[in-house]
């Protein structure tokens, strides 16, 4: 008993609470059960946890960078800024989980693979759940992991460990498969049947783009899509990572230092007299630029690994159904004009709601992180187009902006993330996950069991709309579209 007691705790400090060799050992067991080669496993296993220490190295940099414009404003105006972006999102609740709760980002991996088998179970019940869609992409779900631990424990503060675990994994694992699940038609419809959907941040926000897109789209006649529309070649710059997050980083925080002031800085310490205010100010937001990439190295590193040797399982298991994955993977589809415009719009959007924050004088002031700003509004762009047209994609990726800031905001305050300087920041978190979190909040037990029954109905419901064509739809999609047509054509 000494002995096995021994070896578990020496596990439980140095692997179960060490995310990086947390995942080393999900991968070593993926691909034992799969039967590669031994050196295909190690490689495997060490491109997981080299990858996690590597993100581990950017968010790392991103906090201490982050540093004196936090310190700064709570200094000097008695603010909370907070940058909505998953990747600070998660570093909140790597910074803040212990303190708070005291938990370990160990535990959030350790939701992560149960809610993923959560998610596997339920599509593997297809015929009674009529869920169709694993989530694959793997980053999102660490993020995401990490926001649903710190809300539902936020929310379920009297749950003991073992039942809050399992409340957890159910409640994000029917996120994960219900959501991928209500993008499949549009994402069907897109791409003209390429058999995936979409698991990333804005699933029901690109569920109810397209249909509200549809609406406006048969009220005006003719669909008028973006196709032949011609973009200032200027705009292309956006489509680079590396270079809006320069830019929009420059900008914001940017600005943000200047209101601060060489002095404050210099008298905290900041910024040495001798520096050069312009080439600080370059120096700190530049790093954003080189922190997010060396995280997203990292996370690619590790996620392909981690995605690939669960996939194997999943593939024996699971025949039939549609992987969901990145919302990236859309943008081959459809308008490219679309992606620009959507992130225009939605960044339109977002400016517009941080200076009413201001105004107001919110306690918590937003900071627009680039995940968010362009990737949620460009991926809503690009379906709206398709169901809309042009009017649609302006409009709809406007309006989200406004609800990715007011949504996070009020979100982040009310659990506390604010003060860890990040939240998630995508729509689906803006929207979708407050309300679960107040839900949960509110009516305790009661509030689970509602969650949890809305879940499940959902897709019940998307299958009594369309009995004929709902499993037509992932296994073969041209008799969807021809059932779809003729429906249509009755409807006049
Ligand atoms: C996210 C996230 C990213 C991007 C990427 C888009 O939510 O964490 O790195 O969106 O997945 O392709």
């Amino acid at each position: 008993m000494e002995m096995f007691l021994t070896i578990w705790s020496y596990f439980v400090n140095n692997v179960l609470t060490k995310p990086q060799y947390f995942v080393g050992l999900m991968v070593l067991i993926g691909y034992m059960l799969l039967r590669h080669k031994w050196y295909d496993t190690l490689s495997g296993v060490i491109k997981a946890v080299v990858g996690f220490m590597i993100l581990q190295v950017g968010s790392g940099g991103l906090v201490s960078n982050f540093r004196p414009v936090l310190v700064g404003l709570k200094d000097k105006f008695q603010l909370d800024a907070m940058v909505i972006d998953p990747y600070f999102g998660q570093n909140a609740v790597d910074a803040g989980v212990g303190e708070v709760f005291g938990r370990t980002f160990g535990d959030v991996m350790f939701l992560l693979l149960i809610a993923f088998i959560v998610n596997i179970l339920v599509v593997r019940f297809s015929r009674i759940t009529k869920m169709r869609a694993l989530f694959t992409t793997g980053h999102v779900q660490v993020q995401q992991a990490a926001t649903a631990f710190w809300l539902i424990l936020f929310a379920l503060p009297f749950l003991n460990n073992t039942m809050l675990l399992v409340v957890m994994a159910i409640v994000l694992g029917l996120y994960w498969a219900v959501g991928s699940n209500l993008t499949v038609e549009p994402t069907q419809d897109l791409t003209e049947g390429a058999g995936f959907c979409i698991a990333h941040q804005q699933m029901f926000g690109i569920w109810a783009v397209a249909k509200i897109a549809e609406k406006m789209g048969r009220k005006n006649g003719k669909v008028r899509r973006m196709e032949d529309i011609e973009l200032p070649g200027f705009m292309s710059i956006f489509n680079e990572n590396l270079v809006s997050t320069a830019l929009l980083m420059t900008i914001f925080f940017g600005a943000i230092l200047v209101i601060l002031g060489q002095d404050y800085l210099i008298s905290a310490g900041f910024m040495s007299e001798t520096q050069s205010f312009l080439f600080y100010i370059l120096d700190v937001c530049l790093k954003f630029s080189v922190y997010l990439t060396v995280l997203q190295l990292g996370v690619r590193t590790f996620v392909t690994e981690l995605t690939a040797s669960f996939q194997g399982i999943a593939d024996k298991l699971l025949p039939g159904a549609v992987p969901g994955v990145d919302c990236a993977v859309a943008y081959g589809f459809g308008s490219p004009n679309a992606v620009p415009v959507g992130f225009l719009a939605g960044a339109l959007g977002q400016f517009l709601a941080i200076i009413g924050l201001i105004v107001l004088k919110s306690p918590t002031i937003v900071i627009a992180g680039f995940v968010p700003v362009f990737f949620d509004n460009a991926t809503l762009a690009v379906y709206a187009n398709n169901k809309g047209g042009f009017k649609a994609a302006v409009i709809l990726p406007f309006f989200a902006g406004i609800i990715q800031v007011l949504g996070s905001a009020l979100i982040a305050t009310f659990v506390g993330m604010a003060s860890y300087g990040g939240y998630l920041g995508m729509l689906d978190w803006a929207t979708i996950w407050p309300g679960i979190t107040f839900v949960l909040k509110y009516l305790g037990m009661a509030g689970i069991a509602i969650i949890i029954i809305v879940f499940l109905a959902i897709p019940q419901l998307q299958y009594r709309a369309n009995k004929e064509g709902y499993f037509k739809c992932t296994e073969d999609y041209d008799e969807y579209a021809r059932l779809k047509a003729e429906k249509e054509a009755q409807r006049g």
